[in-house]
Formats: structure tokens, sequence, C-alpha cells
């Protein structure tokens, strides 16, 4: 069964291309510094935004039709997961990421949602086997059901804490099942709106214990690749307890948690940071992990979850990817959904397209920044006065406070201190990307 009858497999044509359904820069198995294309950016498709997201806002109903001509739950699901093959095929994605109640329809019982959970693994594993496609990363959606209105492991009731535990269970059954590399926990609705009823303490205590315990029970059943947080500030509670890369990393010190970090663009932004700026909190406490490809609108301060094609921000972003060494068990997802009123099947095929080839191109960029030097030798000789003398010991942590007074007393006054160039670098930059 085809769901995207008319569209072709996308093949790269090179930038000149006027084909709208072309790449003009993706060439998966082209050698970028060493390795190819779809090595480097290991794309996944996104269920719930591309096989359940119907175009609902909050003045509006759908505006397209997910159930891919299924009438009956299962069927719906199922003709979703035909379709969402048939779409990593047509586009050479080569990983997905799902939400347990993405891939499979909600019982009335946790048993009979488990139930449709196992139709649907075995389905979807049939279909992994027979394309080669991978499951880049798992998560259980504690979010969306009333039960999780105050949160789920920061919930005030136990029984939804025991809920919640109990779906994780599962979801992480079915990723270690399906070959996942990720584990993914984003915070839902682990938050609050109110000190006046929230005793954050155990909030956050609970929090702690039912990673801790979930992520353990991977370990035991197996699962090898990552865990993963995902910061975000806001939305849907007003304060979030994983609001940005640097609280959650002290979270994760606080509760002896081995996890790293699933960095989303439109959270950092949303966070007052810049994309950037989150991917390297990430990689210089060592928790570099994977990545939500999408962005945000600075005229909006929600979560807009858009297709990137913003060039400046996928160059600076696979900069930072290459400077971290790439990828090991990430990936870059597309958590990204299309605008209410690009409602099409095509519009999902030109979506992906435009991130997939804003993402290429920031790779090719990334690689030629790096390879031009400028920027990187700008940076090296910033910091060269750590290289020898006081700097040297400071450095190495090898200096007294002593010998610090003794050298600023003898100095007189510190000698002019360069220029940071910040507009010689930002036209270095452009010079790269214009060229
Ligand atoms: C919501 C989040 C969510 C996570 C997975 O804003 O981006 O989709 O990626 O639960
Ligand atoms: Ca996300
Ligand atoms: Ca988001």
């Amino acid at each position: 069964m085809a769901f995207f009858k008319h569209i072709p497999v996308i093949p790269y044509k090179g930038k000149d291309s006027r084909d709208p359904l072309s790449f003009r820069y993706y060439n998966p198995d082209e050698i970028i510094t060493g390795k190819p294309m779809r090595e480097h950016l290991k794309f996944a498709l996104s269920w719930w935004h591309t096989l359940c997201a119907e175009g609902v806002d909050m003045f509006g109903t759908g505006t397209s039709d997910k159930s891919f001509g299924g009438t009956t739950p299962m069927q719906i699901y199922k003709n979703k997961a035909l379709a969402a093959f048939e779409l990593m095929e047509k586009l050479s994605i080569d990983y997905f990421c799902f939400h347990d109640r993405d891939i499979a329809p909600a019982g009335e019982t946790l048993a009979e949602s488990n139930k449709n959970l196992d139709e649907m693994a075995d389905f979807i594993a049939d279909l992994m086997k027979k394309s080669g496609k991978k499951l880049l990363w798992g998560t259980a959606n504690c979010f969306n059901h009333p039960r999780y209105m105050h949160g789920a492991g920061t919930s005030p009731e136990a029984d939804v804490f025991a809920y919640a535990a109990a779906q994780i269970k599962k979801a992480m059954e079915v990723t270690v099942r399906l070959g996942g590399s990720g584990y993914v926990y984003w915070g839902g609705r682990e938050g609050y709106e109110t000190l006046l009823n929230t005793d954050m303490k155990k909030e956050l205590d609970n929090l702690g214990y039912l990673l801790k315990l979930t992520s353990d029970y991977g370990r035991s059943i197996g699962f090898k690749g990552d865990f993963y947080i995902e910061p975000k500030p806001k939305e849907p509670t007003k304060h979030q307890y994983d609001f940005d890369a640097a609280t959650v990393i002290g979270f994760l010190r606080k509760y002896n948690l081995d996890f790293k970090l699933n960095i989303e663009a439109n959270h950092a932004t949303l966070a007052g940071h810049t994309f950037e700026h989150e991917l390297r909190v990430a990689a210089v406490n060592g928790a570099f992990g994977s990545i939500d490809a999408n962005q945000g609108d600075p005229h909006l301060g929600w979560d807009t979850d858009q297709f990137p094609t913003d060039v400046y921000s996928t160059t600076l972003c696979m900069l930072e990817v290459l400077r971290a060494g790439g990828f090991v068990n990430g990936g870059l997802n597309f958590d990204a959904k299309t605008r209410r009123g690009s409602n099409t099947a095509e519009d999902i095929i030109y979506a992906y397209i435009a991130g997939m080839d804003a993402f290429a191109l920031g790779l090719r960029k990334a690689a030629q920044i790096i390879e031009n030097g400028t920027i990187d030798a700008f940076v090296a000789n910033r910091y060269a006065s750590y290289s020898s003398g006081i700097g040297q010991k400071i450095s190495q942590q090898a200096v007294t406070i002593e010998e610090l007074e003794a050298h600023a007393l003898a100095m007189g006054e510190v000698k002019p201190i360069p220029s940071g160039r910040q507009e010689y670098l930002e036209n270095t930059l452009n010079g790269i990307l214009f060229s």
C-alpha cells in the first residue's frame, strides 16, 4: 500500500537543481571530512508530527487527515506505520523516533494499551527488518492524558507516579525490542504553575527517583544506548524543572544520573539562549547526545516546532556537532511540523527536503569553517596567554594564591587587552557562508 504514490524517491541533483522534489545539498553517500553525509547527519523522522499531528490549534480543528485510509484504531496505526516507512524510503531518512502513544492507540486500561503497543511493535519490527531503517530513540507520552495534569513523576498523587513508572517501563521494553540507540525523557508536565500549591523538593526528589528507577530497569533488560533529558524552559507548565542544559546538568549530578542531553533548537531559543549555546553547554559537560532539529519564531513566545531552514543556525549547530566529535548514539530528529496551512501530503515532503537540505548545507559550511581555520586560529590565539608563564601554571591549576599576588604586584598594570574582533569574525563567517 502506498500513500505517497505520486512522490518519487527524492534524488540528489546538486545545488543548481530547479526540481523541487530533489535535494540540492543532501547527497547521502558523499564524503565530508572523512564520513558520508548520512552518518554525519543521522536524520530521523518524528512519528508524532509526521504521522499524527493534524494541525489542531486552540482556535481550530485539524486541517489534514492522518488516518491514512484506516477506519479501525489498529488499522489507522498500521497505516501510519506503512506511511512512515514509505516516507523514510522516499526521503532517504535512516532513523525514526516515537512516543509510545504515537505508534499504537491507547486502550481503556494500561493492560490494553500495552497489548496494542506489543502488536504495533511486532508490526514495526517487521517493517524495520525489510527496510533496514532504525530506531534513534523511543519515549513515553506522560503528558497528554488528564491523569498527568499535575505532572507524571512530579504529580502530587502517588498513583500517578506508579502509572507513569509502569508506562515508561513498557516504553523502555519496546525501545529495547526495536533496537533503539536512545531513550528520551522530556519533562512534559514536570513543572509547576504556582508555589502556593507546590512542594518543590518533593517533586524534584520524586522526578530524580523515577528517572533512576526506570533507567536502571532499562539497563537491566539490556539497553546499551544513551538516556537523554530534553530541556525545555516553559510550555506546558510555566516553570519546567528541565529549564535548559545547565539546569538539567545540575539536576543529573544531584540525582546521580548518567544521562546525556537531547537539545532542541526551539527549546533553546525559548530559554533565551542560542541553539549553539545549549549544544556547547552539553558538550563541555560531557553530555552532548542528540538533537531535535527544528526552529522557533523569534516573534512568538511558544514552541512552534517549525522545519529548520535558517542556514546560519544549521551551520553553527553542525559546527558544534563536528567539534563534539559527531554523533555516537544520537542524531538529528526533525521534531518539526508543517504549518497548519501547509496541509497536503506534498507539504510534508517539501518540509523534510527543506530541513534536510538546510542541515546538509550547514554541514558543508561547518566543514569549510573548520578547514578555513581563521575562526579556530583566532580563538586559540585569544587564549595564548595560558600557554606559557603564569598562564600555563593557572591552566595546570598548579599556582598558589601568593604567586598570583606577587605576579599582580610586579606587573604594575595589565598590558592592553586585545580586541575580541566580533564584527570581523561575523564577516569572516559570512564570507564562508556565501562563497
Ligand atoms: C515537546 C517536546 C517533545 C519531546 C518528546 O515540546 O519537544 O516532543 O521531543 O517528548
Ligand atoms: Ca523535542
Ligand atoms: Ca518542541
